[in-house]
């Protein structure tokens, strides 16, 4: 699918040449008036592998990302708030598949995207390598984790690439909506009885930080912002994006009545934003090396769902080689 970008030839991907600064100088100038990068279009190689990299990661974040939630289907506690789930949970699978789609754009192959994800080379968001263990955390995860993915991605709606941004359009319509029913299952259980109000409250602590993190390291150490910010990728930086959160939640979490688990969070009258207190850095990146409380199992997730399907996948590829020899037969 999408197989168009691969007719580009090699040499209108690379710059060396003085072709290839004024290729680069025009395609700065395109970025910067506003006009969309197309699959056909000339791009550096570096924003080409940008997106890649950070396309094909959001993609496995979305597919993983539909484990910890799927973990509750079965025990959600009634027929309304399972039928619910499932169709967030499905709603996550169809995002990985319309970025996959956006990754196959820029000539990246999904089944080596995904070889990737299942030998562990490829990052996917750190939140996902957390538990849950109530029913609490799967409030928790729809209002804080697709609330830091909804201002995360609410300005990758403008990103200078035309299928990664318009794909963002309807992620984040239905990443709203997955916000506003974790919000009120915190609602129901911050109303519920107190060991309900105890659940709600130690959801929230337990993914309070995490979420926080999500947004990648401080401007300082993120070594590739200044590149997505210059491209157009990002619109805002890591730390930027944080502080919107936590400005936007903290309110959140007034109204439900639950504290935020940080001594340090404090509202700075003069700027009108939270102050907020250290995050383990040391915590994030022992996620990021694999070393998360659900690391393995996520994974091994993931690898036996793929063994399973290899027989859909099989029968799915056989029927289309045979509607495809139907239809030349009918046509010779
Ligand atoms: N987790 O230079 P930086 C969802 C990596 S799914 C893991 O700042 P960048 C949802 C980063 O990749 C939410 N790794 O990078 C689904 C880089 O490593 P490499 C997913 C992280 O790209 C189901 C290194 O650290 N959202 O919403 O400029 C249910 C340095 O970072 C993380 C997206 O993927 C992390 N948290 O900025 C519910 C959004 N943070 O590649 C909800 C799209 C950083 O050099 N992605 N790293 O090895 C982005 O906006 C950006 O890629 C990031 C990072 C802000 C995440």
């Amino acid at each position: 699918m999408y197989a168009q970008a691969l007719d580009q030839p090699e040499g209108h991907r690379e710059c060396a040449s003085a072709d290839g600064a004024a290729l680069e100088a025009r395609f700065l100038s395109r970025v910067a008036s506003e006009q969309k990068v197309e699959p056909k279009d000339w791009m550096p190689e570096r924003y080409r592998r940008t997106l890649i990299r950070q396309i094909s990661q959001h993609a496995h974040s979305e597919i993983v990302g539909m484990l910890p939630e799927g973990n509750w289907i079965t025990r959600a506690p009634s027929l309304k708030r399972k039928a619910i789930l499932m169709a967030k949970v499905q709603d996550e699978g169809g995002h990985g598949a319309y970025l996959y789609a956006a990754a196959e754009t820029l000539g990246a192959a999904r089944e080596d995207l995904i070889e990737q994800l299942l030998s562990g080379a490829a990052k996917y968001s750190s939140i996902f390598n957390y538990p849950t263990p109530t029913w609490a955390d799967v409030g928790a995860i729809g209002w804080l984790v697709d609330g830091a993915a909804i201002m995360n991605q609410i300005p990758l709606c403008r990103c200078s690439y035309g299928p990664y941004a318009r794909a963002m359009v309807r992620i984040c319509k239905e990443e709203s909506f997955h916000q506003r029913q974790g919000f009120e299952i915190m609602l129901t259980l911050a109303r519920g009885t107190p060991e309900q109000r105890r659940m709600a409250q130690e959801a929230l602590n337990r993914w309070w930080w995490p979420s926080l993190m999500m947004f990648g390291p401080g401007d300082a150490d993120s070594k590739h912002t200044a590149d997505s910010v210059r491209w157009k990728i990002k619109r805002f930086t890591n730390d930027e994006l944080r502080q919107k959160f936590v400005d936007f939640t903290v309110p959140q979490a007034q109204f439900l009545g639950l504290k935020v688990p940080d001594p340090e969070l404090r509202l700075d009258e003069a700027s009108g934003h939270y102050r907020f207190g250290a995050i383990d850095w040391a915590e994030f990146n022992e996620v990021l090396r694999g070393n998360g409380p659900c690391n393995r199992e996520r994974l091994a997730a993931r690898r036996e769902a793929h063994e399973s399907g290899r027989w859909v996948r099989e029968a799915a590829a056989a029927y289309a080689e045979k509607q495809r020899a139907r239809t030349s037969a009918a046509a010779a």
